[in-house]
C-alpha cells in the first residue's frame, strides 16, 4: 500500500490568538485535500486554544515535551498533558532543540519512547549541519540520529513520522533540491531495511523539511521518497494550503 502524504506545519514560537484564529480560518477553508493528513505544531500554551476551533480534518501536535508523565520539572510538558487536551501528536528532536537546547541523540530517543507509551504519533526530526554536509557525514549524521529511536520506537512504527530537515535550509531560504533531499531519503529507507526492518523501510513516512514554499513543494513531493514536508515559515502563510495539495 502507498505512502500516504503527510504534511506537518511547525509553527515554532509564532502566533499570538489573533494570527492564530486567521491561520486556523484559512486552513478551515483551505480545501485541503483530503488524501494528505495535515498536522500543526503549536507552542505549547495554545494547544487547547487550538485543540478546540480546529476542524476534525486537522491534527494538533505539541512541539516538544519532556520525557516522563508528571512531577517537578518546572516550565515542561508531559505527552500526558498533550493527550489530555485532545492532541495526538508531538514533534521531537528538531534541530532547533538539538542545537539551542542542548538535547543529544539520546534524550530524543527517551521522549520518543515515552512519547509513544503514552499513545501520542510522533514526528521525529533529524539532520545535518552544512559543516557535516561538506565534510561528506551527512548519512552518518542522519544514521547516527535515528539509531537510538529504533529501540526507542519498537513495535510503534505506525505512530511515527521521520522528518529529514537538513540544518542548512531551516529558515535559510536555502532549500535542498528535490535530489539533494530524494539521495538522503533514499538512503535512510535503504538504511532502514537491515537497521529495523524491510516492512518499516517501506511503510514509513519521511518528511522533507527546510525551507518548503508553495514555489519548491511540487518538485520535491514528486520525489518517490519524499511522504510530505515539515513547514516552518511558510505554514503560518496562506501558501501552506498549497503545500498541502502539492500532489494534487
Ligand atoms: C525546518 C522548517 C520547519 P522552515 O525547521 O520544521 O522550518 O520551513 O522555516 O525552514
Amino acid at each position: 500500500m502507498g505512502r500516504k502524504f503527510v504534511v506537518g506545519g511547525n509553527w515554532k514560537m509564532n502566533g499570538d490568538k489573533n494570527t492564530i484564529h486567521e491561520i486556523i480560518t484559512t486552513l478551515s477553508n483551505g480545501p485541503l485535500d483530503p488524501n494528505v493528513e495535515v498536522v500543526i505544531g503549536i507552542p505549547a500554551i495554545y494547544l487547547a486554544y487550538v485543540q478546540s476551533i480546529v476542524p476534525d480534518n486537522l491534527k494538533v501536535a505539541a512541539q516538544n515535551c519532556w520525557k516522563v508523565e508528571k512531577g517537578a520539572f518546572t516550565g515542561e510538558i508531559s505527552p500526558a498533558m498533550i493527550k489530555d487536551v485532545g492532541s495526538e501528536w508531538v514533534i521531537l528532536g528538531h534541530s532547533e532543540r538539538r542545537t539551542i537546547f542542548k538535547e543529544t541523540d539520546e534524550l530524543v530517543a527517551e521522549k520518543v519512547a515515552h512519547a509513544l507509551a503514552t499513545g501520542l504519533k510522533v514526528i521525529a526530526c533529524i539532520g545535518e549541519t552544512l559543516e557535516e554536509r561538506e565534510a561528506g557525514k551527512t548519512e552518518e549524521v542522519v544514521f547516527r540520529q535515528t539509531l537510538p529511536l529504533i529501540a526507542a520506537i519498537g513495535d510503534n512504527w505506525d505512530r511515527v513520522v521521520l522528518a529529514y530537515e537538513p540544518v542548512w535550509a531551516i529558515g535559510t531560504g536555502k532549500t535542498a533540491s528535490p535530489a539533494q533531499a530524494q539521495e538522503v531519503h533514499a538512503a535512510l529507507r535503504n538504511w532502514l531495511v537491515s537497521n529495523a526492518s524491510p516492512a518499516v523501510a517501506e511503510a514509513v513516512r519521511i518528511q522533507y523539511g527546510g525551507s518548503v514554499t508553495a514555489a519548491n513543494a511540487k518538485e520535491l513531493a514528486a520525489c518517490p521518497d519524499i511522504d510530505g514536508f515539515l513547514v516552518g515559515g511558510a505554514s503560518l502563510k496562506p501558501e501552506f494550503v498549497d503545500i498541502v495539495n502539492a500532489t494534487m
